[in-house]
Formats: C-alpha cells, structure tokens, sequence
C-alpha cells in the first residue's frame, strides 16, 4: 500500500462533505437534537494551537453525535468587535473594519482546512449590522424593561491624551500611550441591572450539574453572597447624633476590635477633608489611584487618622480611633468597617503600620489560650472564642449570634445598634466603553427630551465607515456628521449617544442567535426553545466568570423580554486545558522558536542547539504557548507538514482534556505514525476479510472471538468516553483495537477470522473518525463503501462480545437443541430471554406456532415453548 498522503486527501474529503451540505442542520429537523458549541474566537489574525484543541473536542462530539442519529447544531462565528482592531488602526493604519474583516478570511480558511464538521451557512461576526441591529433591539427592550439604566461612575482618564482608557490601557497605573498616571474620573454610563438576577444567578448554579465543580465555586464567589451585620457605633464627645455605621461579617471578633475605617469616598470623610487639607490631599491621592479590588488587594495599606473617635458598641469608655483607609470600598456595604487585625490579613497589614493593638479574640481548637499570639499572619479559622468577655468559650459560629442577638436589642439614637444584612458582591454591569469599534448604544440625547430611544425603523444605528485614528478618544465623539441628529421626539437638534457597548454584551446571547441567524428579531422564539440550552459548550476556563455570567444574566433578560423561555443556556460545560510548550533562550538571553531548534539525546540527556548556527541553546520550563517567549507553534506549518488528522489526534492523545498538553515533537511524530498504521492495518484489512456486508459466520474460533471481543470492547469504551469527554482514553481504545488487528492479521484468514478482520477495521474506522475524519473517510472508501463514514450511523456494540466473562447456554425449542447462544455470565433472564427470540434458528424452528414460554435455567441452558 501506498502511505497515506494527508495534503492531498484532506481537502478532497472537505470538498466531499461540503458539496453535501453534510452538516448543514435543518432547524425543523424533527430528530432529537444536539447543540455542541465552543467558544467562538475573536478574529486576532490567525489560529492558533488553543484555538485546534479547543475545536477538536467539539468537533469530535459533533460529529460523534451525528453519527448517533441526532440532529445536530454545531455553528461557528467571530466576537469581533474590541480593542485590539482600534490599536492596529492606530499603529497600522488600516481601518479596524478592513483589518478585522481580513482576519476573518484568514482564519475561516484555516479552520476550514481543520475538517471541522461546523454549519457554515450559520456563520456570524458580531461587528456585522445584521448581528449588532438585533443587538441594539435587545437593549431597546432591556431599557423598557428597567434592565438598562445611566448612572454616574468611575472611568481611567488618561490626562495627557484626554480620553478614557481601557483596563487593559493601564499599565502600572499609567497610560498605556502617554506614559500619564492614569486618573479616576465620573461620567455618566449605561449599566445592565444584573444584579436583579443575583439571588437566582446563584441558587440556579446548583442546577448545573453538568458544570466543572471549580467554575461553579467562582461564579459562587464572584456574586458573593455573604451574611452579616451592620452595627453603628456612636461618635465619642458629639453633642449631635452622629454615628458609623459599618458591615461586618464577623460580629464575633467585635471584642479584638481596634479601629473603624472609612472609605475615601464615605460622606464622612469627605465632610472632614472640607476644613482638613492634609485628609482632602490623602483622599484625593485614595481617588487616583483607582479602587479595582484586584489592585486593592495587593497595594499598601495606607490610612489617615481623622482624630474622630468612636465608642465600641458594648463599653461606651472604649475608644477606637477612626481612620480613612485606601482599602475600604464606597459602593461595599456601608463603606465603613471595624478593624480586627488579628483576624484579617489587611486590618492586620494595615494595624502594624499604624502601630495599633492586636488582640486575638479566636483561639485555634486546641491551642492554649493564654499563649495564642498573631505575628504578620492573621488568623480566619474557627476555634474558640477568647478575650472577649460574655461570648470567652463559645464557638465563632455561636458569638456571631449572640452579638447579633444583643444587638439588635440595644438601641443607638433610637434605632437598634445592629441588624442583619445580606450583602452581594455582584454589582451592575457597566457596558458604556468610550471606543469606536463596538456597537452603537441606540439612544439619542435630546435638551428637551432627554434620553430618547432610536425608533424601530430607525435600526440599526451603524458605525459610520469615514472615521480616523489621528487623535487620541473616540473617533464618534468627533464625528459630527454622524453624532449631529434630530431628536425623533421633538424634532429639535439632538446628539447621538457616542459610547459603543462593552463587547462582553456581543457575546451573551451570540449561543442564542445561531438558531435562526438571520431572522428579523434577535431570535425567534420557538426555534431558539427549542435548540437551547446548549448541550454541551467546551471553552477556556479564563471566561469561567465574567462570559458565562453575563451570559447566564441575558438568558434570563431575554427570558424576561420574550425573546427566549428559559434561564439556563448552557446544560453541559467543559473547560479545556492549554496547550504548552518548552521554552528554549539563547546565550544572550533571548528567546528562541521550536521551529529554529534541534533537540538531541545524549544517553538520556537532551540538549539543544540552534539550527540557524549550531549554538547551544537552554531549554527552559514548559510554559503556556505565548508570542512573547517564542514557543508557539503555528497549526500551519503542523497542516502543511503533517495534517489536520495527525493535529487533532496528537491534541487529544496525551492529557486528559482538563489538562494542559504539552506539544512536542515527538508526539506529533508518533500520531503520524499512527495515522499511517491505520491506513496500512485497514488496507490490509480489506484485502484479506471479508467482502462488504458478509454475513457472521456460524462458528467463530477463539483467534477470531478474541479480535471481535476486541473491537466491540474498544467501540463500547469509545461511546461511553466521548460521552464522558475523556478523549485521551478514547485514543488509548484505538491504540488497543490497532494492536489486536495487527495481531490477527498476522494469523491464516480462515473464514470467521476473515469476518473479524473486516468488523475490527471497520469498527477502528469508525471510532477514529469523529477525531481523524479524513483519514476515516479515505479508509471507509478503501474498505469498499460509496457512503461516506460521515453520513454512516454509528455501529452498535454487541453486548454478548463485552462481558468479560461470558457462558454458552444452549437454547433448545421444545426439547430439541437448535442453537446455542453466548451471554455475560450475569446476564438476567429477561435480557437472554429477549436474545433468544431473535434467533434466526428459533423462529425458524418455532414456525408459526405462537411462543408460549421460554424458560432460563441461568448459567444452564435455555427451554422454548411453543
Ligand atoms: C470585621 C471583621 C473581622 C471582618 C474579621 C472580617 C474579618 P465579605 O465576606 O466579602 O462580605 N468589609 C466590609 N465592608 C467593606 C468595604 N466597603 N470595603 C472593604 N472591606 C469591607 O467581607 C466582609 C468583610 O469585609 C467585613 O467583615 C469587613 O471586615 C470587610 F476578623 O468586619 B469584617
Ligand atoms: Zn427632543
């Protein structure tokens, strides 16, 4: 045989399959359906090696279920709208439709050569104005709803060149262009009320059974459900009435208390910095640096001490002084806190920089009280109350209560000191981006109106083409032909609301677009019920937050809107792992490409040199694939050199699908070699069993009941592995059935071994196919069908060859031996029964008579009556 010559069937097997519109779903195809979805790419320029593992799994899935007998969705499109489009305008100077429209092209065309079984016919781009006008609807109708709403809020000014930057434009807490310390600034922006959904958006996770267990738990945290108390403590020496209020969520550590803080933004301190210059300096230095969480976790704690001081709320003669601290948040709880620094690491941090008491009030189980010191690690975990008077010797658990309890009963200028509260870390959705490649916000501002919605007939409201790039902001901003627009209330001289949408919104509800793509509403109703949820969405876990939270919100906003009746989109979720690779450097430091080295084994030692010039090269640690250290591996060259096929098989053989793969040379090679033992085993196959469609022989010797028992085996594990998304074991099974048939083609062909040999190639066929499909459809063709292995139902394993310990009963009709029939030794007698009956020998025995009994004598033999 011929070696199989990857390059020249790939794209021969890809034109076949298209020109059948093979996977082309027909949405009113009545067959039970299956929707396999993975996380569309943002159009960056090309593939890359995350993007071939990602759609590996899918694929294999899609077209494993297809072959099952569901129809199935499996679409493909582009999250095309964003930042890195705007940048290559301005450092290229292509306009980012141009540039993002290109990049399109190129990478539809490798994913094409990638054997991908995808419905092209229902492609999308989300900066496309068929996409972004239903969009632009959606929001409409959230706006009516009370789900869209403007609010003052914080945005990264940069002052040097006079815009708002993106997160990801502040670099160190500078502009990513001018250099410029990044500024906090307020403007009006529009929000999306998300936290209408927080306490469903969190019950209803239990639900998703079918999610990794770690993405659940982050969702968990990020809407951040606590349970707490707010407690006023009363300002110490006030004629007035004036009072702190903070929130805490362990009212238990009240007696370790040794300060109140107060956020920069908190009424109270800025009352204080109107006649204090030194706190309106530190609260105006607290307001620049900005108030992302991330960036308070890791900056100094810093404070400044008002001199105000309060009483602890269960001895008026204790003071605590009141600080204003950098690490407090105005829109958290009441923008106050009580410190207890031997029980939080940042009241801690904060405590030894101010020279403030540490006093444990929580006694580790076990420990001895009276020794219990805290050094620069505070301690959060459970024990035993200590130091703190009435509640010395309870737990944690039950201190919290009887504060809360107390307090609640004691009063503070006629209130309760105390009361409960539930607070949620999950906040409204800012969608409002000062930027030009997003989707138009369909508003109008009017002086006399107000905020006015573009009519209906009005959409979409298309970004204009004519923009440029010169100056730093938003080209919108300076586009007056576009912004400049009567008010379509009033008729007068109104502004186009020139702040496109975060590009998180276009890829919320793309899963639900895909179900009828072009229709004249963001969905049609009906066609979407009954396609979502998604069956089965494979992404990164680096979207395990904020994409399917935000996704999980417009389900449940479209729901509410009447575009969609259900909450959930996504039933089933898998996060795949990285792909990663070793990272190699060069005497200078620098870092050298995979492509440009030689590895060499020196009695076990490797070592590498570079190919340009001979020199050594350090290898480094195995590191994801990434631009910036040179490991990557471009899935071209991996096309051009050894095939889709080998790609994807090698992508899922190694790891486990969660995991990261390393991708090496090496085993790249050993998929290609067993591309090529496949097609050598099938070809031989073919060649010595059985023709096509030769009935099972009557007798099967052991040589040839091992192979089958082999092939049903490895087909058994391959159907419950996909189903499990264990790809690597599903390659292990085929490793396994390869072996066995090379094994028996050793052997003489005699007539059952020649039906053996035929099943097993025909079964390691078509298990490989949902993960090699081209090499597949060659070998189906070599194994003499004219119907594609793609349009082939998936084959059935015969449970008789499964069991790993199997009887021979004989099965006689009125007394007399007709034929004998092999079962799992546990088999039940209504499952032999059920067998029985559909043996050719029974029936023809039997005749026309009806069957009135059939009696197992398990483990023995088998009695039809008839
Ligand atoms: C006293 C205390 C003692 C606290 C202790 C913690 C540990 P979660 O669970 O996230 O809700 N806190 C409250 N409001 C805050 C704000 N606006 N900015 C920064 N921190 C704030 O966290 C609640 C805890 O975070 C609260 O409980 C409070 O500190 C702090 F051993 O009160 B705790
Ligand atoms: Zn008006």
């Amino acid at each position: 045989t011929e070696r199989y010559d990857a390059r020249e069937a790939e794209p021969r097997w890809q034109k076949s399959w298209d020109e059948r519109k093979l996977f082309q779903t027909d949405a009113g195809d009545p067959r039970p359906n299956y929707y396999v979805l993975e996380m569309f790419p943002y159009p960056s320029g090309r593939i890359h090696m995350g993007h071939v593992r990602n759609y590996a799994m899918g694929d294999v899935v899609a077209r494993y279920k297809r072959a099952k007998g569901f129809a199935v969705m499996h679409p493909m499109g582009w999250d095309a709208f964003g930042l890195p489009a705007e940048n290559a305008a301005i450092e290229k100077k292509v306009h980012p439709k141009a540039w993002t429209y290109d990049n399109i092209a190129t990478m539809r065309d490798q994913l094409k050569a990638i054997g991908l079984s995808l419905d092209w016919s229902r492609e999308i781009a989300t900066c496309d104005p068929d996409y972004y006008a239903q969009q632009q609807k959606l929001f409409l109708d959230f706006l009516k709803a009370g789900l869209a709403y403007r609010r003052k809020s914080k945005v990264n000014w940069d002052p040097v060149d006079n815009t708002v930057l993106a997160n990801e434009q502040v670099i160190d807490g500078r502009g990513w262009r001018s250099g410029a310390p990044v500024e906090q600034r307020e403007l009006t922006q529009w929000f999306l009320k998300i936290t209408d959904f927080s306490e469903d958006l969190l019950s209803a996770l239990d639900g998703l059974t079918r999610w990794p267990e770690k993405v659940r738990t982050m969702q968990k945290n990020w809407i951040g459900r606590s349970e707490g108390l707010t407690v006023r403590f009363a300002v110490a020496g006030a004629n007035d009435a004036s009072e702190v209020e903070v929130y805490t969520t362990r009212p238990d550590t009240l007696f370790g208390a040794s300060f109140v803080a107060l956020s920069a933004d908190h009424p109270i301190a800025r009352a204080l910095a109107e006649s204090n210059p030194a706190l309106a300096s530190f609260v105006e230095e607290c307001r620049r640096a900005g108030t992302s969480v991330a960036a308070l976790e890791t900056a100094e704690k810093k404070g400044y001490d008002t001199g105000l001081r309060v009483a602890h709320p269960f001895d008026p003669s204790w003071e605590l002084p009141v600080y204003v601290a950098n690490f407090v948040l105005m829109d958290y709880g009441t923008g106050a806190i009580f410190g207890c620094p031997a029980h939080d690491q940042r009241d801690l941090d904060f405590a030894r920089a101010y020279g403030l008491p540490v006093t444990p009030v929580v006694a580790p189980e076990g420990a001895d009280p009276t020794s219990v010191a805290i050094d620069n690690v505070a301690y959060d975990g459970d024990g035993v109350m200590i130091n703190s008077r009435f509640l010395d010797g309870l737990s944690p658990a039950a201190a919290f209560q009887e504060v809360a309890r107390q307090l609640e009963a004691a009063e503070l200028n006629g209130r309760p000191v105390a009361a409960r509260k539930v607070n949620w870390r999950l906040r409204d959705w800012g969608i409002s981006r000062q930027r030009y490649w997003g989707c138009p916000i369909p508003v109008i501002h009017c002086d006399a109106c107000g905020v006015v919605p573009v009519p209906d007939d009005q959409l979409p409201v298309r970004l204009p083409d004519d923009v440029t790039f010169d100056q730093p902001g938003n080209p919108l901003d300076r586009h007056d032909a576009w912004r400049n627009v009567p008010c379509p209330q009033c008729g007068g001289p109104a502004r186009r609301e020139t702040d496109t949408m975060d590009t998180f919104v276009d890829s919320s509800w793309y899963y639900a677009r895909f179900t009828d793509p072009k229709a004249a509403s963001p969905t049609v109703k009906a066609t979407a019920d009954r396609w979502l949820p998604v069956d089965q969405y494979i992404g990164g876990v680096e979207h395990a937050i904020l994409h399917l939270l935000y996704s999980r919100f417009f389900t449940r906003a479209m729901k509410a809107t009447g575009h969609v009746g259900l909450d959930e989109p996504f039933a089933g979720l898998f996060t795949q792992g990285m792909v990663v690779h070793e990272t190699y450097k060069d005497a200078d430091g620098q870092w050298v490409a995979p492509a440009d080295i030689r590895i060499s084994e020196d009695g076990g030692a490797r070592a590498a040199t570079r190919l340009s010039d001979g020199s050594a090269v350090e290898i480094g640690a195995i590191e994801k694939m990434s631009k910036s250290k040179k490991n990557v591996v471009d899935p071209n060259d991996i096309l051009g050199s050894y095939g889709a096929d080998t790609a994807r098989w090698f992508m899922l053989s190694d790891s486990p699908p969660e995991r990261d793969v390393i991708w090496t040379e090496a085993g790249v090679e050993g998929a290609s070699r067993f591309v090529q033992r496949v097609w050598r085993l099938v070809n031989e196959a073919a060649a010595r069993g059985a023709p096509s469609g030769a009935a099972a022989p009557a007798n099967v010797g052991p040589a040839a009941e091992t192979l089958r028992r082999a092939a049903h085996g490895a087909l058994a594990r391959v159907e419950e592995d996909i189903e499990r998304l264990r790809f690597n074991r599903c390659v292990a099974a085929a490793y396994e059935l390869a072996n066995a048939l090379g094994q028996a083609l050793q052997a003489d062909a005699s007539d059952d071994m020649a039906f053996a040999l035929r099943e097993a190639a025909q079964i390691l066929v078509q298990i490989v196919a949902p993960f090699m499909p081209h090499l597949a459809e060659e070998s189906w063709a070599a194994l003499g069908h004219a119907v594609l292995v793609a349009e082939t139902p998936w084959p059935k394993a015969d449970p008789a060859l499964l069991a790993s310990d199997v009887v021979t009963l004989p099965v006689q009709v009125n007394g007399k031996k007709r034929d004998e029939i092999t079962v799992a030794r546990e088999a039940d007698a209504a499952s032999i029964e059920k067998a029985v009956r559909e043996l050719e020998a029974v029936a023809k025995a039997v005749g026309d008579k009806p069957i009135r009994k059939i009696i197992v004598v398990p483990q023995r033999i088998v009695n039809v009556v008839a």
